[in-house]
């Protein structure tokens, strides 16, 4: 008898930056490294928060996993929720250093590419379902333009030009946890983890999103 086929999910979290010992976004993705959710194994990826060498190491991993969905995670400090990302666009614009020192200004992630694109994950059904279980969630329409909007760039203009279609893939920031700003109360790290869970079970089963209200006017 032949074991059941198991996909494979790419859940990347990035290293500490700007002086933060810690990073929620890395200890929510290590904390489910191995997990099987809804026929999927979580394949963990800690990323440097570095301009290029994030995409190579997503390249690399991408390569090497073929997985069947791919979600990066990253930090937003000053965020209380956890945000599902709708759109990355072309630009990196650095208001701080990465780690290795770069600061881009107003430069392309890809050169010669569209400006944006849509993530391809079921947002609304997932922020629906992860506040459906008490976990403090909303869409966000920014992912910035540090290394997070970087990464999240290169990984759908990857999967835009795949030969395997249907690979589904997203960025989602992490709120803070307590404690790690004085100002903002922050979302327990187990909370956070059942949220990113729910997150990916929903990406893994919900294949039409759904139509709810989820916009800002501004
Ligand atoms: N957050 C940063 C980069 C790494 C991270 O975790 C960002 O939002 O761009």
């Amino acid at each position: 008898m032949t074991a059941p086929t198991v996909s494979r999910i790419l859940l990347t979290g990035f290293e500490p930056f700007d002086q933060d010992p810690i990073n929620p976004s890395w200890e929510v993705a290590r904390a489910l490294d191995g997990e099987v959710i809804a026929g999927g194994a979580v394949h963990a990826l800690q990323m440097p928060c570095v301009f290029g060498a994030a995409i190579q190491a997503l390249d690399e991993a991408l390569a090497e996993l073929q997985p069947a969905l791919v979600i990066c995670l990253g930090f937003a400090g000053g965020r209380s929720e956890i945000t599902p990302e709708r759109v990355a666009i072309n630009i990196d614009d650095a208001r701080i250093p990465d780690n290795a020192g770069k600061q881009p200004v107003d430069e392309a992630v890809v050169a010669n590419a569209p400006a944006a694109y849509f993530s391809t994950l079921p947002i609304k059904a997932m922020v629906r379902n992860m506040r459906d279980m008490g976990v403090p969630a909303s869409v966000s329409n920014t992912a910035g333009t540090f290394v997070c909007n970087h990464i999240f760039y290169a990984l759908m203009h990857r999967l835009s030009r795949r030969a395997a279609p249907g690979v589904r893939g997203g960025f989602i920031h992490t709120p803070v946890l307590p404690g790690q700003v004085a100002s903002q109360p922050g979302m327990d790290l187990d909370l956070q983890i059942k949220g990113i869970r729910e997150a990916i079970r929903t990406a893994m089963t919900v294949h039409q999103d759904l139509r709810e209200n989820a916009g800002q006017l501004y």
